[in-house]
Protein backbone atom coordinates (compact mmCIF):
# COMPACT_ATOMS: atom_id res chain seq x y z
CA UNK A 1 0.00 0.00 0.00
CA UNK A 2 1.51 3.04 -0.88
CA UNK A 3 1.49 6.20 1.61
CA UNK A 4 -1.40 8.18 0.31
CA UNK A 5 -3.90 5.06 0.25
CA UNK A 6 -3.08 4.39 3.91
CA UNK A 7 -5.10 5.53 6.82
CA UNK A 8 -3.54 7.18 9.62
CA UNK A 9 -2.31 5.00 12.09
CA UNK A 10 -1.45 5.43 15.29
CA UNK A 11 2.76 5.82 16.22
CA UNK A 12 2.55 2.20 18.41
CA UNK A 13 1.21 1.03 15.46
CA UNK A 14 3.94 2.09 12.87
CA UNK A 15 6.57 1.04 14.80
CA UNK A 16 5.44 -2.69 14.74
CA UNK A 17 4.74 -1.99 10.55
CA UNK A 18 8.04 -0.87 10.44
CA UNK A 19 9.65 -3.33 12.73
CA UNK A 20 8.11 -5.47 10.05
CA UNK A 21 9.53 -3.45 7.37
CA UNK A 22 13.29 -4.83 8.90
CA UNK A 23 11.95 -8.27 8.34
CA UNK A 24 11.65 -8.88 12.39
CA UNK A 25 9.84 -11.54 13.36
CA UNK A 26 10.88 -11.61 16.81
CA UNK A 27 11.24 -9.69 19.80
CA UNK A 28 12.24 -9.98 23.10
CA UNK A 29 10.51 -7.63 25.91
CA UNK A 30 8.57 -6.97 29.05
CA UNK A 31 5.44 -5.06 29.03
CA UNK A 32 4.61 -2.07 31.18
CA UNK A 33 2.39 1.31 32.13
CA UNK A 34 4.37 3.74 29.16
CA UNK A 35 4.56 0.83 26.35
CA UNK A 36 0.88 -0.20 26.24
CA UNK A 37 0.01 1.03 23.43
CA UNK A 38 2.92 -0.67 21.59
CA UNK A 39 1.70 -4.03 23.34
CA UNK A 40 -1.71 -3.85 22.67
CA UNK A 41 -0.57 -3.45 18.59
CA UNK A 42 1.12 -6.80 19.63
CA UNK A 43 -2.16 -8.43 20.93
CA UNK A 44 -2.60 -9.33 17.33
CA UNK A 45 0.30 -8.68 14.73
CA UNK A 46 2.78 -10.96 13.26
CA UNK A 47 5.91 -10.07 14.59
CA UNK A 48 6.26 -12.96 17.51
CA UNK A 49 7.02 -11.42 21.08
CA UNK A 50 8.72 -13.40 23.87
CA UNK A 51 8.15 -12.63 27.07
CA UNK A 52 11.17 -12.46 29.11
CA UNK A 53 11.05 -12.50 33.30
CA UNK A 54 13.54 -9.61 33.32
CA UNK A 55 14.34 -6.80 31.17
CA UNK A 56 18.08 -8.03 31.65
CA UNK A 57 17.68 -11.10 30.02
CA UNK A 58 15.43 -9.37 26.76
CA UNK A 59 18.64 -7.14 26.20
CA UNK A 60 20.79 -10.40 26.24
CA UNK A 61 18.63 -13.01 24.45
CA UNK A 62 18.47 -10.20 21.36
CA UNK A 63 21.93 -10.40 21.69
CA UNK A 64 22.41 -13.69 21.78
CA UNK A 65 20.27 -13.58 18.90
CA UNK A 66 22.41 -11.51 16.73
CA UNK A 67 25.49 -13.25 17.32
CA UNK A 68 24.13 -16.35 16.27
CA UNK A 69 22.34 -15.54 13.19
CA UNK A 70 24.28 -11.96 12.54
CA UNK A 71 20.95 -10.13 12.12
CA UNK A 72 19.98 -7.41 14.42
CA UNK A 73 17.97 -8.12 17.56
CA UNK A 74 15.74 -6.56 18.99
CA UNK A 75 14.59 -6.07 22.91
CA UNK A 76 11.38 -3.84 24.22
CA UNK A 77 11.06 -2.49 27.79
CA UNK A 78 8.78 -0.08 29.60
CA UNK A 79 10.19 3.15 31.03
CA UNK A 80 11.96 4.15 34.36
CA UNK A 81 12.85 0.31 35.68
CA UNK A 82 12.18 -1.52 32.56
CA UNK A 83 14.48 0.61 30.61
CA UNK A 84 16.99 1.07 33.66
CA UNK A 85 17.01 -2.86 33.60
CA UNK A 86 18.29 -3.44 30.25
CA UNK A 87 21.25 -1.16 31.12
CA UNK A 88 23.30 -4.42 31.65
CA UNK A 89 22.23 -5.89 28.50
CA UNK A 90 23.29 -2.66 26.30
CA UNK A 91 26.53 -1.97 27.71
CA UNK A 92 27.55 -6.17 26.62
CA UNK A 93 26.33 -5.65 23.38
CA UNK A 94 28.36 -2.00 23.20
CA UNK A 95 31.28 -3.73 24.38
CA UNK A 96 31.20 -6.77 21.87
CA UNK A 97 30.13 -4.64 19.31
CA UNK A 98 26.66 -6.23 19.00
CA UNK A 99 24.06 -5.24 16.81
CA UNK A 100 20.55 -4.73 18.66
CA UNK A 101 18.03 -2.29 18.46
CA UNK A 102 16.59 -1.61 22.43
CA UNK A 103 12.71 0.22 22.76
CA UNK A 104 11.69 1.68 25.87
CA UNK A 105 8.43 3.19 26.76
CA UNK A 106 9.08 6.45 27.91
CA UNK A 107 6.72 8.92 29.76
CA UNK A 108 4.57 11.73 27.68
CA UNK A 109 6.70 14.54 26.18
CA UNK A 110 5.07 17.26 28.67
CA UNK A 111 6.37 15.20 31.63
CA UNK A 112 9.57 14.90 30.37
CA UNK A 113 11.71 15.84 33.01
CA UNK A 114 9.44 16.55 35.50
CA UNK A 115 10.39 13.29 37.79
CA UNK A 116 6.86 11.99 36.19
CA UNK A 117 6.05 8.28 37.33
CA UNK A 118 8.87 5.59 36.30
CA UNK A 119 10.58 7.99 34.35
CA UNK A 120 14.39 7.37 32.97
CA UNK A 121 16.56 9.56 31.14
CA UNK A 122 17.33 6.26 29.16
CA UNK A 123 19.36 8.28 26.57
CA UNK A 124 21.14 10.19 28.93
CA UNK A 125 21.81 7.24 30.72
CA UNK A 126 22.87 4.92 27.71
CA UNK A 127 25.05 7.58 26.07
CA UNK A 128 28.17 5.90 26.48
CA UNK A 129 26.77 2.53 26.24
CA UNK A 130 25.20 3.00 22.55
CA UNK A 131 26.65 3.52 19.37
CA UNK A 132 23.37 5.78 18.90
CA UNK A 133 20.12 6.74 20.45
CA UNK A 134 16.74 8.56 19.93
CA UNK A 135 13.95 10.11 22.19
CA UNK A 136 11.61 10.28 19.57
CA UNK A 137 9.95 13.87 19.95
CA UNK A 138 7.16 13.75 16.83
CA UNK A 139 5.40 10.95 15.81
CA UNK A 140 6.72 11.82 11.86
CA UNK A 141 10.01 10.72 12.76
CA UNK A 142 9.54 7.12 13.94
CA UNK A 143 9.48 5.43 10.77
CA UNK A 144 12.70 7.00 9.76
CA UNK A 145 14.22 7.11 13.28
CA UNK A 146 13.27 2.87 13.41
CA UNK A 147 15.65 2.89 9.73
CA UNK A 148 18.42 4.72 10.89
CA UNK A 149 18.30 2.74 13.97
CA UNK A 150 18.59 -0.54 12.14
CA UNK A 151 21.16 0.91 9.82
CA UNK A 152 23.48 1.91 12.49
CA UNK A 153 23.14 -0.59 14.01
CA UNK A 154 24.28 -3.37 11.96
CA UNK A 155 26.87 -1.38 9.63
CA UNK A 156 30.30 -0.30 9.87
CA UNK A 157 31.45 -1.37 13.52
CA UNK A 158 27.90 -2.64 14.71
CA UNK A 159 26.68 -1.94 18.05
CA UNK A 160 23.28 -1.19 19.86
CA UNK A 161 20.79 1.27 19.24
CA UNK A 162 18.21 2.71 21.68
CA UNK A 163 14.87 4.13 20.71
CA UNK A 164 12.81 6.31 23.13
CA UNK A 165 9.23 6.23 22.80
CA UNK A 166 6.89 8.54 24.54
CA UNK A 167 3.66 7.34 25.05
CA UNK A 168 1.83 10.23 23.88
CA UNK A 169 3.57 9.77 20.39
CA UNK A 170 2.83 6.13 20.89
CA UNK A 171 -0.46 7.67 20.67
CA UNK A 172 -0.13 9.97 17.93
CA UNK A 173 -1.22 9.52 14.33
CA UNK A 174 0.68 9.49 11.42
CA UNK A 175 0.22 8.71 7.83
CA UNK A 176 2.70 5.82 7.94
CA UNK A 177 4.84 5.61 4.96
CA UNK A 178 8.63 3.91 5.13
CA UNK A 179 11.38 5.33 3.84
CA UNK A 180 13.51 3.40 1.07
CA UNK A 181 17.13 4.87 2.03
CA UNK A 182 18.68 6.61 4.84
CA UNK A 183 20.34 9.67 4.80
CA UNK A 184 22.90 10.22 7.27
CA UNK A 185 25.27 12.52 6.04
CA UNK A 186 27.78 12.93 9.33
CA UNK A 187 28.08 8.34 8.91
CA UNK A 188 29.48 6.84 6.31
CA UNK A 189 31.39 4.11 7.37
CA UNK A 190 34.56 3.12 5.02
CA UNK A 191 34.66 -0.31 3.82
CA UNK A 192 36.94 -0.39 0.63
CA UNK A 193 40.14 0.16 2.43
CA UNK A 194 43.00 2.02 1.46
CA UNK A 195 44.75 0.60 -1.86
CA UNK A 196 47.72 2.01 -1.02
CA UNK A 197 47.90 0.58 2.31
CA UNK A 198 46.49 -2.72 1.22
CA UNK A 199 49.63 -2.54 -0.94
CA UNK A 200 51.99 -1.68 1.92
CA UNK A 201 50.24 -4.94 3.83
CA UNK A 202 51.24 -6.44 1.04
CA UNK A 203 54.64 -5.89 1.17
CA UNK A 204 55.57 -6.65 4.86
CA UNK A 205 53.74 -9.89 4.48
CA UNK A 206 55.98 -10.96 1.47
CA UNK A 207 59.03 -10.33 3.74
CA UNK A 208 57.46 -12.11 6.89
CA UNK A 209 59.54 -14.60 8.00
CA UNK A 210 57.59 -15.79 10.95
CA UNK A 211 53.74 -14.19 10.41
CA UNK A 212 50.94 -14.48 12.91
CA UNK A 213 47.65 -13.88 12.30
CA UNK A 214 45.78 -12.19 15.21
CA UNK A 215 41.77 -12.42 14.78
CA UNK A 216 39.22 -11.10 16.57
CA UNK A 217 35.04 -10.16 17.19
CA UNK A 218 35.61 -8.17 14.17
CA UNK A 219 36.32 -11.03 11.75
CA UNK A 220 33.06 -12.55 12.43
CA UNK A 221 30.93 -9.83 12.00
CA UNK A 222 32.33 -9.25 8.49
CA UNK A 223 31.49 -12.48 7.90
CA UNK A 224 34.97 -13.05 6.78
CA UNK A 225 36.41 -16.86 8.08
CA UNK A 226 36.64 -18.10 4.12
CA UNK A 227 39.27 -14.57 3.60
CA UNK A 228 41.45 -15.75 7.28
CA UNK A 229 41.69 -19.15 6.24
CA UNK A 230 42.68 -18.41 2.64
CA UNK A 231 45.33 -16.12 3.86
CA UNK A 232 46.55 -18.37 6.62
CA UNK A 233 47.35 -21.09 4.37
CA UNK A 234 48.45 -18.99 1.45
CA UNK A 235 51.16 -17.55 3.49
CA UNK A 236 51.38 -20.40 6.23
CA UNK A 237 50.77 -18.31 9.06
CA UNK A 238 49.46 -19.66 12.44
CA UNK A 239 46.24 -17.97 13.62
CA UNK A 240 44.85 -16.95 17.32
CA UNK A 241 41.88 -15.78 17.99
CA UNK A 242 40.56 -13.98 20.63
CA UNK A 243 37.33 -14.80 22.72
CA UNK A 244 35.29 -12.70 20.78
CA UNK A 245 36.78 -14.45 17.75
CA UNK A 246 36.33 -17.98 18.66
CA UNK A 247 35.21 -19.90 15.98
CA UNK A 248 36.25 -17.65 13.30
CA UNK A 249 39.40 -19.92 12.60
CA UNK A 250 38.67 -23.83 12.60
CA UNK A 251 40.40 -24.67 15.65
CA UNK A 252 41.64 -27.59 14.95
CA UNK A 253 42.97 -26.62 11.32
CA UNK A 254 46.91 -27.20 11.74
CA UNK A 255 47.42 -23.74 11.61
CA UNK A 256 45.45 -22.91 14.68
CA UNK A 257 46.51 -21.93 17.63
CA UNK A 258 43.91 -21.61 19.86
CA UNK A 259 42.94 -18.28 22.31
CA UNK A 260 45.40 -15.53 23.09
CA UNK A 261 46.26 -13.66 26.39
CA UNK A 262 45.45 -14.09 29.82
CA UNK A 263 43.87 -18.02 29.80
CA UNK A 264 45.14 -18.40 26.15
CA UNK A 265 47.71 -21.74 25.20
CA UNK A 266 51.39 -21.25 26.18
CA UNK A 267 52.16 -21.39 22.38
CA UNK A 268 49.67 -18.51 21.39
CA UNK A 269 51.42 -16.42 23.45
CA UNK A 270 54.65 -17.46 22.73
CA UNK A 271 54.61 -17.17 19.09
CA UNK A 272 52.78 -13.51 19.53
CA UNK A 273 56.02 -12.48 21.39
CA UNK A 274 58.67 -14.24 18.58
CA UNK A 275 56.40 -13.01 15.62
CA UNK A 276 58.02 -10.75 13.13
CA UNK A 277 54.27 -9.69 11.58
CA UNK A 278 50.86 -9.72 13.59
CA UNK A 279 48.32 -8.92 11.32
CA UNK A 280 45.15 -8.12 13.40
CA UNK A 281 42.30 -8.58 11.84
CA UNK A 282 38.84 -6.83 13.82
CA UNK A 283 40.53 -7.50 16.98
CA UNK A 284 41.28 -4.64 19.32
CA UNK A 285 44.26 -5.10 21.43
CA UNK A 286 42.81 -5.93 24.62
CA UNK A 287 44.62 -5.70 27.58
CA UNK A 288 43.30 -9.22 28.39
CA UNK A 289 45.22 -9.89 25.37
CA UNK A 290 47.74 -8.46 25.26
CA UNK A 291 49.03 -7.92 28.74
CA UNK A 292 52.13 -5.90 29.50
CA UNK A 293 51.72 -3.64 26.02
CA UNK A 294 55.60 -2.63 25.68
CA UNK A 295 56.28 -6.57 25.98
CA UNK A 296 53.31 -7.24 23.27
CA UNK A 297 54.64 -8.31 20.17
CA UNK A 298 58.11 -6.64 20.56
CA UNK A 299 59.64 -7.85 17.80
CA UNK A 300 57.20 -7.21 14.77
CA UNK A 301 55.66 -4.95 12.49
CA UNK A 302 51.69 -4.52 12.74
CA UNK A 303 48.74 -4.76 10.28
CA UNK A 304 45.82 -4.01 11.61
CA UNK A 305 42.42 -4.43 9.58
CA UNK A 306 39.75 -2.64 11.28
CA UNK A 307 36.29 -0.86 10.57
CA UNK A 308 36.56 1.42 13.22
CA UNK A 309 39.00 4.17 12.71
CA UNK A 310 39.22 4.71 16.78
CA UNK A 311 41.05 1.59 17.17
CA UNK A 312 44.02 1.64 14.93
CA UNK A 313 46.79 2.83 17.10
CA UNK A 314 44.84 3.40 20.22
CA UNK A 315 46.52 0.19 22.62
CA UNK A 316 49.92 -0.40 20.51
CA UNK A 317 51.34 1.43 17.64
CA UNK A 318 50.88 -0.14 14.29
CA UNK A 319 52.74 0.04 11.06
CA UNK A 320 50.36 -0.57 8.54
CA UNK A 321 46.80 0.01 9.58
CA UNK A 322 44.06 0.08 6.75
CA UNK A 323 40.21 0.97 7.94
CA UNK A 324 37.59 -0.95 6.41
CA UNK A 325 35.48 -4.21 6.19
CA UNK A 326 37.97 -7.38 7.00
CA UNK A 327 36.48 -9.23 4.45
CA UNK A 328 36.96 -7.00 1.33
CA UNK A 329 40.92 -6.01 2.53
CA UNK A 330 41.49 -9.38 2.60
CA UNK A 331 40.32 -10.24 -0.59
CA UNK A 332 42.77 -7.47 -1.72
CA UNK A 333 45.59 -8.65 0.10
CA UNK A 334 44.91 -12.34 -1.21
CA UNK A 335 44.40 -10.79 -4.84
CA UNK A 336 47.62 -8.63 -4.86
CA UNK A 337 50.17 -10.44 -2.97
CA UNK A 338 53.07 -11.67 -4.98
CA UNK A 339 54.72 -14.69 -2.82
CA UNK A 340 58.26 -16.03 -3.67
CA UNK A 341 57.19 -19.10 -1.81
CA UNK A 342 58.26 -21.83 -0.50
CA UNK A 343 59.15 -19.62 2.42
CA UNK A 344 61.58 -21.28 5.21
CA UNK A 345 59.64 -23.96 7.23
CA UNK A 346 61.40 -23.00 10.38
CA UNK A 347 58.68 -21.08 11.46
CA UNK A 348 56.16 -23.85 11.67
CA UNK A 349 58.71 -26.23 12.72
CA UNK A 350 58.88 -23.57 16.04
CA UNK A 351 55.71 -23.43 16.55
CA UNK A 352 54.71 -27.47 16.22
CA UNK A 353 57.70 -27.97 18.71
CA UNK A 354 55.78 -25.73 21.12
CA UNK A 355 52.78 -27.57 20.70
CA UNK A 356 53.56 -30.29 21.47
CA UNK A 357 55.66 -29.31 24.35
CA UNK A 358 52.98 -27.19 26.01
CA UNK A 359 49.74 -28.29 24.95
CA UNK A 360 46.58 -27.89 27.05
CA UNK A 361 46.22 -29.70 29.95
CA UNK A 362 45.11 -31.02 33.38
CA UNK A 363 45.92 -33.12 35.36
CA UNK A 364 43.30 -36.30 36.14
CA UNK A 365 42.79 -37.38 40.07
CA UNK A 366 39.60 -39.51 39.93
CA UNK A 367 37.94 -36.28 40.56
CA UNK A 368 35.00 -34.97 38.54
CA UNK A 369 37.54 -32.26 36.39
CA UNK A 370 35.19 -29.14 34.83
CA UNK A 371 37.89 -29.48 31.76
CA UNK A 372 36.41 -33.38 31.16
CA UNK A 373 33.04 -32.22 31.68
CA UNK A 374 33.91 -29.59 28.80
CA UNK A 375 35.38 -32.05 26.48
CA UNK A 376 32.52 -34.52 26.80
CA UNK A 377 30.29 -32.04 25.16
CA UNK A 378 32.46 -30.85 22.97
CA UNK A 379 32.98 -34.78 21.73
CA UNK A 380 28.87 -36.02 21.75
CA UNK A 381 27.08 -32.13 20.77
CA UNK A 382 28.07 -31.67 17.00
CA UNK A 383 26.97 -28.81 15.13
CA UNK A 384 25.87 -26.76 17.84
CA UNK A 385 26.19 -23.67 19.13
CA UNK A 386 27.98 -22.78 22.55
CA UNK A 387 26.79 -19.84 24.61
CA UNK A 388 28.97 -19.38 28.43
CA UNK A 389 28.18 -17.15 31.31
CA UNK A 390 31.46 -15.42 32.70
CA UNK A 391 34.15 -17.10 34.69
CA UNK A 392 36.58 -20.07 34.41
CA UNK A 393 33.96 -22.24 33.06
CA UNK A 394 33.70 -19.37 30.19
CA UNK A 395 37.57 -19.97 29.78
CA UNK A 396 37.85 -23.44 30.06
CA UNK A 397 34.78 -23.73 27.24
CA UNK A 398 36.56 -21.28 25.28
CA UNK A 399 40.53 -23.39 25.46
CA UNK A 400 38.06 -27.34 25.21
CA UNK A 401 35.60 -26.81 22.61
CA UNK A 402 36.88 -27.24 19.45
CA UNK A 403 34.93 -25.32 16.58
CA UNK A 404 34.76 -25.65 13.25
CA UNK A 405 32.45 -22.15 11.91
CA UNK A 406 32.12 -18.95 13.18
CA UNK A 407 28.94 -17.90 15.09
CA UNK A 408 28.93 -21.31 17.47
CA UNK A 409 31.26 -19.36 20.50
CA UNK A 410 29.05 -17.10 21.90
CA UNK A 411 30.31 -15.11 25.05
CA UNK A 412 30.25 -11.83 26.59
CA UNK A 413 33.65 -10.81 26.41
CA UNK A 414 34.65 -7.05 27.41
CA UNK A 415 31.92 -6.54 29.72
CA UNK A 416 32.14 -10.24 31.58
CA UNK A 417 28.67 -10.05 32.07
CA UNK A 418 27.61 -13.04 34.73
CA UNK A 419 23.97 -13.82 33.77
CA UNK A 420 24.75 -13.32 30.16
CA UNK A 421 24.14 -16.41 28.99
CA UNK A 422 21.13 -18.62 29.80
CA UNK A 423 19.04 -16.05 28.30
CA UNK A 424 21.27 -15.76 25.38
CA UNK A 425 21.37 -19.03 24.85
CA UNK A 426 17.67 -18.32 24.43
CA UNK A 427 18.18 -16.12 21.72
CA UNK A 428 20.22 -17.81 20.13
CA UNK A 429 17.91 -20.67 19.97
CA UNK A 430 15.40 -18.55 18.73
CA UNK A 431 17.55 -17.59 15.80
CA UNK A 432 18.74 -20.71 15.08
CA UNK A 433 16.52 -23.60 15.79
CA UNK A 434 18.02 -26.45 14.09
CA UNK A 435 21.05 -26.01 16.33
CA UNK A 436 21.68 -27.60 19.87
CA UNK A 437 22.00 -24.81 21.59
CA UNK A 438 24.31 -25.24 25.16
CA UNK A 439 24.73 -22.41 27.86
CA UNK A 440 27.71 -23.62 29.67
CA UNK A 441 27.59 -21.86 33.01
CA UNK A 442 29.05 -21.49 36.41
CA UNK A 443 27.05 -21.94 39.41
CA UNK A 444 27.38 -18.23 40.34
CA UNK A 445 25.94 -16.90 37.24
CA UNK A 446 23.51 -19.46 36.60
CA UNK A 447 21.74 -17.78 39.37
CA UNK A 448 21.72 -14.22 37.86
CA UNK A 449 18.88 -14.99 35.27
CA UNK A 450 17.88 -18.61 36.29
CA UNK A 451 13.99 -17.07 36.19
CA UNK A 452 14.21 -17.27 32.49
CA UNK A 453 13.77 -21.07 32.82
CA UNK A 454 10.43 -19.66 32.50
CA UNK A 455 10.66 -17.80 29.64
CA UNK A 456 12.04 -21.09 27.88
CA UNK A 457 9.44 -23.39 28.69
CA UNK A 458 6.72 -21.44 28.25
CA UNK A 459 7.98 -20.60 24.37
CA UNK A 460 8.64 -24.23 23.66
CA UNK A 461 12.81 -23.01 23.41
CA UNK A 462 14.85 -26.08 23.69
CA UNK A 463 18.49 -25.12 25.50
CA UNK A 464 20.69 -27.07 27.80
CA UNK A 465 22.57 -25.88 30.69
CA UNK A 466 25.95 -27.53 31.97
CA UNK A 467 26.23 -26.50 35.15
CA UNK A 468 29.93 -26.60 36.10
CA UNK A 469 29.17 -26.08 39.66
CA UNK A 470 32.38 -25.70 41.94
CA UNK A 471 29.49 -24.44 44.54
CA UNK A 472 32.37 -21.00 44.44
CA UNK A 473 32.67 -17.98 42.58
CA UNK A 474 34.99 -19.78 40.95
CA UNK A 475 37.25 -16.99 38.90
CA UNK A 476 37.29 -14.88 42.49
CA UNK A 477 38.47 -17.79 44.27
CA UNK A 478 40.79 -18.52 41.85
CA UNK A 479 42.32 -14.93 42.28
CA UNK A 480 42.14 -14.82 46.06
CA UNK A 481 44.21 -18.11 45.54
CA UNK A 482 46.70 -16.54 43.91
CA UNK A 483 46.81 -13.31 44.73
CA UNK A 484 45.07 -12.53 48.34
CA UNK A 485 46.81 -16.08 50.29
CA UNK A 486 43.61 -17.94 49.78
CA UNK A 487 41.67 -15.62 51.57
CA UNK A 488 38.19 -16.97 50.09
CA UNK A 489 36.57 -13.71 50.91
CA UNK A 490 32.36 -14.04 50.06
CA UNK A 491 33.06 -16.33 47.41
CA UNK A 492 31.96 -19.54 48.41
CA UNK A 493 28.65 -20.51 47.25
CA UNK A 494 27.13 -21.67 50.31
CA UNK A 495 23.63 -21.07 50.18
CA UNK A 496 23.25 -23.01 46.72
CA UNK A 497 19.94 -24.19 45.49
CA UNK A 498 18.90 -27.52 44.52
CA UNK A 499 19.46 -26.85 40.32
CA UNK A 500 17.56 -30.03 39.77
CA UNK A 501 14.85 -29.11 41.83
CA UNK A 502 14.62 -25.99 40.39
CA UNK A 503 14.53 -27.35 36.70
CA UNK A 504 11.74 -29.31 37.94
CA UNK A 505 10.01 -26.31 39.75
CA UNK A 506 9.70 -24.68 36.12
CA UNK A 507 8.86 -27.75 34.34
CA UNK A 508 12.29 -28.47 32.90
CA UNK A 509 14.38 -31.75 33.90
CA UNK A 510 17.35 -31.51 36.42
CA UNK A 511 19.93 -34.20 36.61
CA UNK A 512 22.88 -34.08 38.68
CA UNK A 513 26.53 -35.50 37.86
CA UNK A 514 28.73 -36.48 40.62
CA UNK A 515 30.75 -39.22 38.62
CA UNK A 516 32.78 -38.88 35.44
CA UNK A 517 31.19 -42.21 34.52
CA UNK A 518 27.69 -40.25 34.30
CA UNK A 519 28.80 -37.43 32.32
CA UNK A 520 28.35 -38.76 28.72
CA UNK A 521 24.79 -40.16 29.86
CA UNK A 522 23.52 -36.99 30.87
CA UNK A 523 24.66 -35.17 28.17
CA UNK A 524 22.98 -37.53 25.75
CA UNK A 525 19.89 -37.66 28.16
CA UNK A 526 19.49 -33.56 27.43
CA UNK A 527 19.90 -34.35 23.77
CA UNK A 528 17.24 -36.35 23.30
CA UNK A 529 14.85 -34.16 26.32
CA UNK A 530 12.16 -31.89 24.56
CA UNK A 531 12.29 -29.84 27.46
CA UNK A 532 15.42 -27.37 28.76
CA UNK A 533 17.57 -29.31 30.55
CA UNK A 534 20.06 -28.44 33.73
CA UNK A 535 22.80 -30.53 34.12
CA UNK A 536 24.34 -29.58 37.65
CA UNK A 537 28.10 -31.17 37.38
CA UNK A 538 29.31 -31.71 40.60
CA UNK A 539 33.16 -30.57 39.60
CA UNK A 540 36.26 -30.43 41.92
CA UNK A 541 35.74 -27.12 43.55
CA UNK A 542 39.62 -25.77 43.33
CA UNK A 543 40.27 -26.53 39.93
CA UNK A 544 42.40 -23.44 38.38
CA UNK A 545 42.32 -22.24 35.11
CA UNK A 546 45.48 -22.93 33.57
CA UNK A 547 47.50 -21.54 31.57
CA UNK A 548 47.24 -18.29 33.46
CA UNK A 549 49.34 -14.71 33.17
CA UNK A 550 48.47 -12.37 35.64
CA UNK A 551 47.37 -8.90 35.02
CA UNK A 552 50.17 -6.76 33.87
CA UNK A 553 52.55 -8.95 32.89
CA UNK A 554 53.64 -10.01 30.09
CA UNK A 555 51.70 -12.67 27.81
CA UNK A 556 54.91 -15.51 28.51
CA UNK A 557 55.03 -14.91 31.85
CA UNK A 558 52.64 -18.02 33.17
CA UNK A 559 51.93 -18.55 36.87
CA UNK A 560 53.05 -22.15 37.36
CA UNK A 561 50.93 -24.51 38.55
CA UNK A 562 52.69 -26.11 41.66
CA UNK A 563 53.69 -29.72 41.25
CA UNK A 564 50.79 -32.10 42.36
CA UNK A 565 53.02 -33.58 45.04
CA UNK A 566 53.76 -30.53 46.57
CA UNK A 567 49.91 -28.70 46.22
CA UNK A 568 48.72 -27.55 49.66
CA UNK A 569 51.70 -27.11 51.13
CA UNK A 570 53.60 -24.84 48.51
CA UNK A 571 51.69 -21.72 47.04
CA UNK A 572 51.39 -21.32 43.07
CA UNK A 573 54.22 -19.58 41.53
CA UNK A 574 53.05 -16.54 40.90
CA UNK A 575 56.38 -13.69 40.74
CA UNK A 576 56.35 -11.66 43.80
CA UNK A 577 55.73 -8.25 41.73
CA UNK A 578 52.88 -9.01 40.56
CA UNK A 579 50.83 -9.79 43.65
CA UNK A 580 50.26 -6.37 44.83
CA UNK A 581 50.07 -4.93 41.54
CA UNK A 582 47.18 -7.18 40.39
CA UNK A 583 44.13 -4.42 40.69
CA UNK A 584 42.27 -5.39 37.46
CA UNK A 585 40.34 -8.47 38.56
CA UNK A 586 37.95 -11.22 37.31
C1 LIG B 1 27.57 -9.25 36.89
C2 LIG B 1 28.93 -9.60 37.36
N1 LIG B 1 29.25 -9.49 38.67
C3 LIG B 1 30.48 -9.84 39.11
C4 LIG B 1 31.44 -10.30 38.24
C5 LIG B 1 32.84 -10.66 38.73
N2 LIG B 1 33.09 -12.09 38.50
C6 LIG B 1 33.81 -12.54 37.44
S1 LIG B 1 33.92 -14.20 37.39
C7 LIG B 1 33.03 -14.35 38.79
C8 LIG B 1 32.72 -15.70 39.36
C9 LIG B 1 31.80 -16.48 38.53
O1 LIG B 1 31.38 -17.61 39.25
P1 LIG B 1 30.66 -18.80 38.54
O2 LIG B 1 29.56 -18.30 37.69
O3 LIG B 1 30.30 -19.83 39.57
O4 LIG B 1 31.77 -19.35 37.54
P2 LIG B 1 33.15 -20.08 37.87
O5 LIG B 1 34.20 -19.04 37.82
O6 LIG B 1 33.04 -20.71 39.23
O7 LIG B 1 33.29 -21.08 36.77
C10 LIG B 1 32.66 -13.10 39.30
C11 LIG B 1 31.90 -12.88 40.57
C12 LIG B 1 31.07 -10.37 36.88
N3 LIG B 1 31.93 -10.76 35.93
N4 LIG B 1 29.82 -10.05 36.48
MG1 LIG C 1 31.36 -21.48 40.21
Amino acid sequence: MSANESPRISGARALIKSLEYEGVETIFGYPGGQILPVYDELYDASVRHILVRHEQAAAHAADGFARATGRVGVCLATSGPGATNLVTGIATAYMDSIPIVAITGQVPTGMIGNDAFQEADITGITIPITKHNYLVKDVNDLPRTVKEAFFIAATGRPGPVLIDFPKDIQNATIDFEYPEKVQLASYRPTYAGHPLQVKKACALIEKAERPVLYVGGGAIAADASDEVRALAELIMAPVTTTLMGKGAFPDEHPLSLGMLGMHGTRFANYAIIDCDLLVAVGARFDDRVTGKLSSFAPNAKVIHIDVDPAELGKNVKVDVPIVGDAKLILKKILATLKLKMPRSADWLRKIETWKREYPLDYEEDGDLKPQYVIQCINELVRDGIFVTEVGQAQMWSAQYLKLKRPRTFISSGGLGTMGYGFPASIGAKVGCPDHEVWDIAGDGSIQMNIQELATAMENDVHVNVAIINNMYLGMVRQWQELFFNRRYSYTNMKGQPNFVKVAEAYGGVGIEVTRKSEVKDAIRQAQKSDRVTFIDFKVSREENVFPMVPAGAAISEFVEPAPRETRRKVEYQVPEKFRAENRSGP
